[in-house]
């Protein structure tokens, strides 16, 4: 083992100066954009020293909805806030709990200086954490919350037992790309056993792994992770429509289309596109890029539409390009500052812009709406991080305070409707005063919200403004700053 440990320190520090290509040169922001220039007179709100009494609030109300978790189910996967229960959420049947709370949490932890809290996450982890369980696991919740939230920890104090857990929890699910005829993986694995299962894997399972795989990939100096990743992007790629789009989901046996709708942004094809960016933002992988841009362009060709005003997104058919229909997830409105990462600032700065629209009507949004009338087709709200992860990060890219400003008008809204006396809920209804409120508290709710939110505000010694990259799942992949006091912890 200490060999293993020496072997892995001498890699990292050489990889991860070198990356698995070559990063372009110059500061780099969030999404590996550099700074666009501004007019003369535009107050670049970043210089500054931040809000620290807003950061200092939202870091309050993160530990309100942490004690919640701490106090009746830490361990499990997750907290019911209002009933007081735990709650599984990777094996339900088997009754089996990873911690994931904790593990969605420890870079949160981490930047906001809750080091008692993370210590105790870390004890929890080194005791109990163990991967050898005999059942089906979801591989991409897998991939994003664990592998992600793991590597995430390791970044901050650098352990090598967080590493070790990652690659231990990475190479039982190998077997979803090395067993499959094309690469491309399937939805499941048994953890203990290697059994594959779930042979029509949506677009988002196919390609959300290249960002977790290719840090497995510098830290331990196998490029299998990243290699594997990158052929299942391209065989995916590679079944694009004639004009440029693609569908929902592919056999991963055959290789044959199973559904041609294209939903853009919306699940199930949504983080797909954001890990071709992010290869290519984290890794320096030009081939990406290129597929980004010519995914990204059909898209915003065939699917980008002005309606009453507003910026949407349409579903359409991959092969025509015939409209399906004008829902909009909750969960697209990421992709406004993807797309303005990727170098369309007008376009993110619009499609932003509409769901701040949508943001004024309900000061929590509606999981779903019709864009025509802006009226709610799924009335709920999963505690969702998306709009969050849009104000962040166009934040950091133009230094427009307008981005900070409508980011508290998010925080306000679900402070004022998700908490409850013990901590923070999911929403059953948006549409009813007050809001109903249902129980839960997702995982990622340690991993996203509450994150975004406060390195809007904050300036910590532990986080890289300048050089920053996020996950889709909010684990901070790139601008961790180790901090001597809990290195190695
Ligand atoms: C999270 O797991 C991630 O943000 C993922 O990309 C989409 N769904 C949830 C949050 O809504």
């Amino acid at each position: 083992m200490m060999g293993l440990d020496t072997r892995l320190k001498g890699l990292e520090r050489r990889q991860l100066l070198r990356g698995l290509g070559a990063v372009g040169g110059g500061a780099l922001l969030g999404g590996g954009l550099a700074r666009p220039a501004k007019a003369a007179g535009f107050i670049d709100s970043r210089a500054g020293p931040g809000n620290p009494q807003v950061a200092d609030e939202i870091r309050t109300e993160f530990l309100h909805a942490w004690s919640c978790y701490k106090k009746y189910a830490f361990g499990y996967d997750q907290v019911l806030p209002l009933s007081g229960k735990p709650d599984y959420f990777f094996f339900p049947k088997a009754k089996v709990s990873v911690g994931l709370s904790i593990i969605e949490a420890l870079d949160t932890l981490y930047v906001m200086g809750f080091d008692s809290e993370l210590k105790a996450g870390l004890d929890w982890i080194y005791t109990n954490l163990n991967f050898n369980i005999n059942s089906d696991f979801n591989v991409f919740e897998g991939i994003i919350r664990i592998v992600g939230g793991l590597l995430a920890g390791y970044l901050a104090v650098r352990d090598q037992r967080l590493l070790r857990l990652a690659k231990d929890l990475a190479d039982r699910i190998m077997p979803i790309f090395t067993k499959s005829p094309t690469g491309m993986p399937y939805n499941a694995v048994n953890l203990a056993t290697g059994a594959v299962s779930g042979t029509s894997s949506i677009l988002a399972t196919i390609g959300t792994n290249i960002l977790e795989f290719g840090i497995l990939s510098q830290l331990t100096g196998d490029p299998s992770y990243y290699n594997a990743s990158k052929r299942a992007l391209r065989e995916a790629f590679n079944r694009r429509s004639s004009l440029d789009l693609l569908g929902g989901s592919i056999n991963v046996e055959t290789g044959q289309t199973t559904d041609y709708t294209d939903s853009g942004p919306n699940p199930v094809t949504d983080s797909f596109y954001e890990y071709v960016y992010g290869a290519y933002a984290l890794f320096g992988d030009q081939e990406c890029l290129g597929w980004y841009h010519t995914l990204n362009n059909a898209m915003t060709k065939y699917l980008v539409e002005n309606y009453n005003g507003l910026t949407w997104y349409k579903t359409v058919d991959s092969r025509t390009g015939a409209l399906i229909n004008r829902k909009q997830s909750e969960l697209a409105s990421f992709y406004a500052e993807l797309v303005a990462a990727g170098g369309d600032l007008s376009l993110g700065t619009a499609y932003y812009q509409s769901w701040t629209k949508v943001l004024q009507r309900y000061p929590v949004l509606p999981e779903a709406i019709d864009y025509t009338t802006l009226t709610p087709t799924n009335a709920g709200n999963a505690f969702r991080p998306e709009y969050a992860n849009s104000s962040f990060d166009l934040y950091w890219q133009t230094g427009d305070a307008t981005y900070a400003q409508t980011a508290y008008q998010y925080f306000t809204g679900m402070k004022n409707n998700a908490r409850t006396p013990e901590g923070y809920t999911v929403i059953a209804d948006v549409t009813t005063k007050p809001m109903k409120q249902g129980d839960l508290f997702p995982a990622y709710g340690f991993a996203e919200n509450f994150k975004y939110l406060y390195l809007i505000f904050a300036r910590t010694p532990r986080f890289d403004t300048q050089n920053f990259y996020l996950s889709t799942e909010g684990k901070i992949l790139r601008g961790l700053k180790p901090d001597p006091a809990l290195t190695g912890y």
